[in-house]
């Protein structure tokens, strides 16, 4: 697929619902974008993050990154280019003074896509790429389009930089564990922890106090999360807390752990591609919807028992034993990720299948 095409101007918004996945699918979507000569404008409720997460953002050019209230002021409205691809991430919906801006001023409609949440469902293919009329409204008759991504050929893909695999390459992994777990013996396990507040954290933190290894722990949630369970224990485990890095900070932890328990949308991807072990802390719905969204992917996976139950047990959904992390069980769960990254690295990623839609 040829991704040389002419330069867009792409307009992306983002809300700031919880946590950092939404901002965190916008950046890594936007990076990439311009990484393929692209340029971008993201509008977003509380950029704030970006401070550890894109230090680089404010020095990247054919890049403006705006308040989303700024998206309602006329002056600012007065003076915008008009793009020539609108997205609309995971449902927000577009300020009404910026659509009906957009409809007095563009020539034609931009394109429009509706970015949405990872899901391994079977539903996904057939939605992907519907298009959706908008009936009312400024922009009444104009079209958006659905736009999912996911695991399979038939999907949106996944977001994957074209040079991973060489920065992969690059990567020191030796040194980056002498810097982050120095007292780390030889044979030693070295965990990564990114979650909520999953059900099994004491079952796995008891179960470290017996095994060479040491945990890093991600801040925010997770550090209360091991803070609150560690507070009933008479024996510690080794760990140390991990400051906010920057995305490609965070990629390099999971490159550098023997197992990473990641969470969300953004980081399960990476986890992905840093072909490591990994545990995925679903993000929970009220319903439980998040339950089938969890077995989809563990089938996509063609994951082994044991993964599938360590999964089922991180996140409250059986309350079965935790899984020994010996050697064996990681071997396991080590080849399937390795298989499954394989597969996806032979799929169109996300970027380049989000530029041939637009034309
Ligand atoms: O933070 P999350 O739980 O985000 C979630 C999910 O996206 C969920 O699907 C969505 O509904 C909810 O937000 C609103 O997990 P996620 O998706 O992995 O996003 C975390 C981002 O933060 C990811 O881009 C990695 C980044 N990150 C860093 O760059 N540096 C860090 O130090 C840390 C801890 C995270």
């Amino acid at each position: 697929m040829n991704t040389h095409r002419p330069e867009k101007l792409w307009d992306i918004f983002c809300t700031v619902i919880d946590n950092h996945g939404d901002l965190g699918v916008c950046w890594r979507l936007t990076r990439q974008l311009l990484a393929q000569g692209q340029s971008v404008r993201l509008w977003v409720d509380d950029a704030s993050a970006l401070v550890w997460m894109a230090p680089d953002a404010h020095a990247q050019p054919n890049l403006q990154v705006l308040p989303w209230a700024a998206a309602s002021q006329s002056e600012v409205l007065k003076s915008l280019k008009p793009a020539d691809v609108w997205i609309e991430a995971f449902g927000c919906t577009l300020p009404d003074a910026f659509v009906a801006h957009g409809v007095a001023t563009h020539p034609q409609q931009p394109a429009w896509i509706n970015l949405e949440y990872l899901s391994a469902e079977d539903w996904v293919p057939r939605m992907h790429n519907m298009p959706s009329p908008v009936m009312s409204g400024p922009a009444k008759g104009w079209t958006k389009r659905f736009f999912y991504p996911g695991f399979t050929a038939d999907t949106g893909g996944l977001l994957r930089e074209t040079d991973l695999q060489e920065r992969q390459g690059r990567f020191d992994r030796a040194a980056w564990r002498q810097k982050h777990a120095p007292h780390l013996a030889p044979g030693s396990l070295l965990i990564s922890l990114f979650c909520y507040e999953p059900a099994a954290l004491p079952q796995l933190l008891a179960q470290l106090v017996g095994t060479p290894h040491h945990l890093l722990v991600t801040p925010g949630r997770p550090l209360a999360a091991v803070q609150q369970a560690l507070a009933g224990m008479a024996e510690q485990p080794n760990w140390s807390a991990l400051p906010y890095t920057s995305q490609d900070g965070f990629d390099e932890m999971l490159w550098a752990c023997d197992l990473n328990f990641v969470r969300g949308e953004d980081s399960l991807v990476r986890a992905l591609w840093a072909g490591q072990p990994f545990i995925w802390h679903i993000y929970p719905q009220d319903d439980n919807a998040h339950h089938d969204k969890l077995e989809a992917f563990l089938e996509w996976m063609q994951a082994p028992e044991s993964l599938r139950q360590a999964h089922r047990v991180w996140n409250g959904m059986e309350a079965g034993e935790w899984p020994a992390l010996n050697a064996e069980t990681l071997e396991i769960w080590s080849h399937n990720t390795q298989t499954k990254r394989h597969q996806l690295f032979g799929q169109i990623d996300l970027v380049t299948q989000l530029i041939h839609l637009v034309g």
